[in-house]
């Protein structure tokens, strides 16, 4: 039987915008208020899809979450027609309106926690939807993200999944971008080794920034998806580089089959963290433990670059390859470094580099945009077929993003009902493009 990684991307959605809502990510505040540029933004993301596909892999899509989030606001005390919800948020609440608009839900490495069906006690593959419980604009996000992945991933026999965690400090959960499996093959066992911020019952936490994801998520995680626990590994993040802005493990650290990049100040106690990895690892082919020093790369160098942010793909062909955002390119010592990476002797031959500056403004670059998931082939067919990319879908969607998406948008621009009722017919569409049944709760004027 063969198995697949298969990267969901998520498709940005009609209103990608800049509204610094992100404490602790450092692009997203230092963007704040910039104009941005949806279609853009969306079709960086598509071509991003594209890229992948023509090396050879399997592309799926995740539609975005419907925005402005209308229930939300309505639940917050705003009430009336859905445009006089809107007028009124944008005078007395601007920054819960902002909230709502996020496009957010595009960062899919954080939709939820994976874990392939040769990893689980009953052989399923198991789907936790993250809380994302840090930051308001990204915990509506939630349960339309489940709804999503049910409607692509819709088979009891092969698939299960669960709610969210509750929505307390105690379980903040960001998803897959804490957390990264070492196998020596996809369709093996591997070690999931899951990257936490903080341990609520320790005093070890950073200073400034918040840490999202609590070590009591990762393990709750664990227990649901019928994990093995002797292939669990927990570690902690170094709360140093939190505090510089490495706000998800997936800024400091990316893991591909039997490879894991790092870079130096990466985790707490790093030696016995890399230790316990090597230890734990029981794949037969050799684990590529590559360490990237403060020398190389300043942690300063990486959050700018997002180097370790990059998809790390095996190839159809052999070896692997990163898929860097090229951003890269203009870091000295991080173009350097991919460069001695690339003829070093070890399975990475390949970079790529790919721009999705839109995204990456906002502080998600090509390895936020995408979710995991290892499907066998049989698994791969149960999936909905009409979220898979193929020319075809590309060329839909392109055309369906060039009719509905505008190319500026500011905060101003969220106060007008025009752009809700844009941002619904363009989804309202997409849901049959996609076939993705009723996963949307607004309702079309
Ligand atoms: O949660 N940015 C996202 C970026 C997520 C990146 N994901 C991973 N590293 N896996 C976040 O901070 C900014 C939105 C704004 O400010 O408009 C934002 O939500």
């Amino acid at each position: 039987m063969n198995y697949y990684e298969v990267n969901f991307d998520g498709l940005v959605g009609p209103t990608h915008n800049y509204a610094g809502l992100s404490y602790g990510n450092v692009a997203s505040k230092a963007n704040a208020s910039r104009f941005s540029n949806p279609k853009q933004a969306a079709l960086q993301g598509l071509d991003k899809m594209k890229a992948l596909s023509q090396l050879g892999l399997h592309q799926g899509v995740l539609a975005p979450n419907a925005r402005p989030d209308i229930k939300t606001l309505r639940a917050l005390g705003f009430a009336g027609s859905d445009e006089q919800v809107i007028s009124k948020a944008a005078k007395v609440e601007p920054q819960l309106l902002k909230a709502c608009y996020s496009a957010s839900s595009m960062w899919t490495a954080n939709a939820a926690t994976v874990s392939p069906s040769s990893d689980t006690q009953d052989n399923k593959v198991h789907f936790t939807p993250a809380n994302l419980n840090n930051k308001l604009h990204r915990a509506i996000e939630a349960d339309t993200t489940g709804r999503i992945l049910q409607s692509v991933f819709d088979n009891d026999e092969y698939f299960s999944h669960h709610t969210p965690l509750p929505q307390h400090s105690l379980f903040g959960d960001e998803g897959a971008a804490n957390h990264t499996r070492l196998t020596d093959a996809y369709g093996h066992a591997g070690l999931a080794v899951f990257v936490y911020g903080e341990d609520v019952n320790s005093t070890v936490r950073p200073k400034k920034f918040p840490a999202r994801q609590t070590l009591q998520a990762s393990q709750a995680i664990a227990r649901g998806h019928q994990l093995n626990s002797d292939r669990c590994l927990f570690i902690q993040q170094n709360p140093n580089v939190i505090d510089q802005g490495v706000f998800h493990n997936d800024v400091i650290a990316i893991g591909n089959e039997n490879v894991f990049l790092f870079h130096e100040q990466a985790f707490h106690e790093q030696v016995k963290a890399v230790h316990a990895i090597r230890q734990s690892y029981t794949g037969s082919r050799p684990l590529h433990l590559i360490e990237v020093s403060n020398a190389d790369v300043s942690v300063e160098d990486a959050v700018k670059s997002y180097i370790f942010n990059s998809q790390l793909v095996s190839l159809p062909s052999g070896g692997m390859a990163l898929i860097a955002p090229s951003e890269c390119q203009q870091v000295n010592s991080v173009e350097t470094y991919l460069g001695t990476l690339k003829s070093a002797s070890n399975p990475v031959n390949e970079i790529i580099y790919l721009d999705v500056k839109q995204s990456m403004q906002n502080g998600g670059g090509p390895a936020c945009l995408r979710l995991r998931v290892t499907l066998s082939e049989q698994e791969l067919a149960a999936s909905n077929q009409a979220c898979l990319l193929t020319d075809d879908l590309h060329k839909k969607l392109t055309m369906w993003i060039e009719k509905h998406y505008r190319d500026r948008l500011c905060e101003q621009d969220l106060a007008d009902p025009q752009l809700l009722n844009e941002s619904y017919a363009a989804l309202d569409e997409l849901t049959n493009i996609l076939c993705l049944g009723s996963v949307y709760e607004f309702q079309l004027p």
